[in-house]
């Protein structure tokens, strides 16, 4: 008796979960996680909109869970951690099947995913790295290896002023401060052009990775320093951002002033083709297709490897020509 009576019990509560979990809208306007039409449901928390690359980002998540029937929730945190934050925890909430964000900062993510993984929600890091010392609270990290950018724009700079003894006086343009690629990208470079004391940082400074913040920081550095021989980059958009300062300042870039950026967006390449930028190392931002791959299997509960890399190049202004017309981002 009392086992036909808790069996009744248990399925009227599992049809009750149930219908809880696909009942119901949420601020995402779509149903939410485990939903019994066996979709998968994905919680995407990304960094914001500030550059062509984030743009090219968030076009390659939302059209790859398109195509990969993955039921996406998404959200923009305008490039503050706090927001990133709270849309992971609405996502646990909701009993989504799977987390992916691109941390906007390495630091302060532990407790969130500690919560995520106490949730038995799975979590994919995509983009950018944390600092966790517990790699059990993230499935894998699927992304750039922001070092070996640093070290190609370095390479590219020794090469080109190879023999030459004149000190060469550089201003960088950092991306957001504390995020995984500004400090790989900033320790890559630093790396190699150690080497010869003929290259000199002589200022460095954050650009935030937007257009806005790199031509107002390159304004500033033109004022502070006569003689500025190159400017490396962390983005596409800091650089373009700067080559309108230097043009104000009566300059030409990618002539008076070398330039160096990271990304190789349309119109970073455009640049590049027109001479305005002389070398461009490739981060690829469309990291959608192996992100819902990874997520169907990190689902299903089969072990991914923890650190999928994703492949990239570099361009000069003849390769830039010639890449442009089939260029998708
Ligand atoms: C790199 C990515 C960076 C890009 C910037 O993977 O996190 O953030 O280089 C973007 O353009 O803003």
């Amino acid at each position: 008796m009392l086992k036909r009576w808790s069996a009744a019990v248990l399925s009227g509560l599992l049809v009750l979960g149930a219908m809880g979990a696909c009942g119901g809208e949420n601020e995402a306007g779509s149903n939410g996680g485990n939903a019994d039409d066996g979709k998968i449901t994905m919680g995407f928390a990304q960094v914001g909109a500030e550059s062509g690359w984030r743009t090219a980002n968030t076009k390659s998540i939302q059209e790859a869970a398109a195509a990969a029937g993955i039921d996406l929730k998404f959200s923009d945190a305008q490039q503050k951690q706090e927001n990133q934050i709270k849309a992971i925890r609405s996502y646990i909430a909701q009993k989504v099947d799977v987390i992916a964000f691109s941390p906007v900062v390495e630091s302060g993510w532990d407790t969130v995913l500690k919560e995520a993984k106490d949730a038995k929600i799975p979590v994919i890091l995509t983009d950018r790295a944390v600092d966790s010392k517990d790699t059990s609270l993230y499935k894998t990290f699927i992304g750039s290896d922001f070092v070996l950018e640093g070290k190609k724009a370095g390479e590219w700079l020794v090469k080109e002023y190879q023999g030459k003894t004149d000190t060469v006086n550089i201003v960088e343009l950092q991306g957001t401060t504390g995020s995984a690629p500004a400090n790989d990208r900033k320790a890559g470079f630093g790396d190699v052009i150690k080497a010869d004391p003929k290259f000199k940082v002589i200022a460095s400074q954050t650009g935030d990775f937007t257009r806005a913040k790199g031509k107002e920081v390159m304004e500033a550095f033109l004022k502070a320093n006569p003689k500025i021989d190159v400017l490396y980059a962390h983005n596409d958009d800091m650089g373009l951002g700067a080559i309108e300062a230097i043009e104000a300042a009566g300059k030409k870039p990618g002539v008076d002033i070398k330039i160096i950026t990271v990304d190789a967006v349309k119109d970073g390449m455009t640049a590049l083709a027109a001479g305005k930028i002389n070398f461009i190392v490739e981060c690829s931002p469309l990291l959608g297709p192996q992100l819902m791959d990874l997520a169907k299997k990190v689902v299903k509960g089969e072990t991914v490897e923890q650190r999928v890399l994703t492949e990239e190049t570099t361009f000069t202004p003849e390769q830039a020509k010639a890449a442009l017309p089939d260029r998708k981002y």
